[in-house]
């Protein structure tokens, strides 16, 4: 029996993208045997189907998952590819490190993608009103140095398209990033002939409306494949289902340095022989990244007290 993947689920039905490039996605019923298992076929899923008499099919076998993502809901993903601008909106790395935390947490590899460089100077400087003045420049150091790749696009110019379908090559990822960044004009921008709705920003909000509605696989044909989701995002990030010393170990360059602290489970704030105080004093571990630890710890605290 044929296998596929089901790149988009709808009113009762699973469209499963046939393990064959260009190949049109089947619609399908699924058996219903999961739902006596209590089993949910999910976007994502590799699945067995069968073709039935008019055309449509019935998801018969769902293959095990490597992951599962809870939101967006998508099976299998081993990538994600954050969007941030560079502007309109104004880069917000503080937003960065709190998705960077959630990839971290769900053991994504993450690809960070800096959008609009046509909308920057020529010298990588920021807009005036950005919180952090942080030059591109730094920005990809920053970036690559605690071991993330970066790249920079724009789909005004091409810039970085090429860089990035080939991140994407062969791998199921989630595009996630806030609304109005460019996720949809890069999706656009990589798959030739996708025509994926836009939104302009609104200038008074600074950010877009929400046009992506719904979970779809988009599939990047020739070459080593690929799918992609395009997503909301991560639509909820708190830090619920999270401790503390997990927080701190989604901070890769902590948790590198957090064996070199002199207690275990180490919280990184006043405690006496604190590795990671030491790297930020010394520079090696960015103030930025050390003061959003702190934000987001706040956060959870405050959080627990709450619920
Ligand atoms: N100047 C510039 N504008 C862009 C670029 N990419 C997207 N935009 C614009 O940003 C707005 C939001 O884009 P969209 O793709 O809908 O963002 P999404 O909400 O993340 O999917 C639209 O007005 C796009 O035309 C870019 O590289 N440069
Ligand atoms: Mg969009
Ligand atoms: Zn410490």
């Amino acid at each position: 029996m044929p296998e596929g993947v089901i790149v988009k689920a709808l009113s009762g039905y699973y469209y499963v993208k046939p393990a064959i490039d260009g190949a049109d996605p089947v619609q399908c019923r699924a058996r219903g045997i999961f739902k006596k298992k209590g089993i949910t076929p999910l976007v994502g899923d590799r699945v067995v189907y069968e073709i039935t008499e008019n055309g449509e099919g019935t998801v018969d076998e769902v293959m095990p998952r490597t992951t599962e993502l809870i939101r967006p809901p998508v099976a299998n993903v081993d990538q994600a590819l954050l969007a941030f601008s560079l502007a309109e909106p104004d880069l917000n790395l503080q937003l960065l490190d709190k998705f960077l935390v959630h990839t971290e947490k769900a053991g994504l590899d993450t690809v960070i993608c800096l959008t609009k460089r046509d909308l920057i100077t020529e010298d990588g400087q920021p807009g005036e009103n950005t919180q952090e003045q942080m030059a591109l420049e730094e920005v990809v150091r920053l970036y690559e140095g605690i071991g993330y790749s970066v790249i920079v696009t724009s789909t005004r110019t091409n810039e970085g398209i090429a860089e990035a379908r080939a991140k994407l090559e062969g791998r199921t990822s989630v595009f996630s990033g806030q609304s109005g960044v460019g996720k949809s004009s890069l999706l656009n921008a990589l798959v030739p002939g996708l025509a994926l709705e836009t939104n302009e920003i609104s200038s008074k909000l600074g950010r877009g409306k929400h046009t992506t509605r719904h979970v779809e696989l988009i599939a990047l044909e020739g070459n080593g494949g690929g799918l992609v989701a395009d997503t909301p995002g991560f639509s909820q990030l708190d830090f619920l289902q999270m401790e503390a010393e997990e927080l701190s170990s989604c901070f890769v360059e902590m948790k590198r340095a957090a064996s070199g602290c002199k207690f275990r489970g180490c919280l990184h704030q006043h405690e006496p022989g604190c590795r990671v105080l030491a790297l930020v004093e010394n520079g090696e571990i960015a103030t930025s990244r050390y003061k959003h630890y702190l934000v987001f710890l706040q956060e959870m605290k405050e959080r627990k007290r709450r619920y």
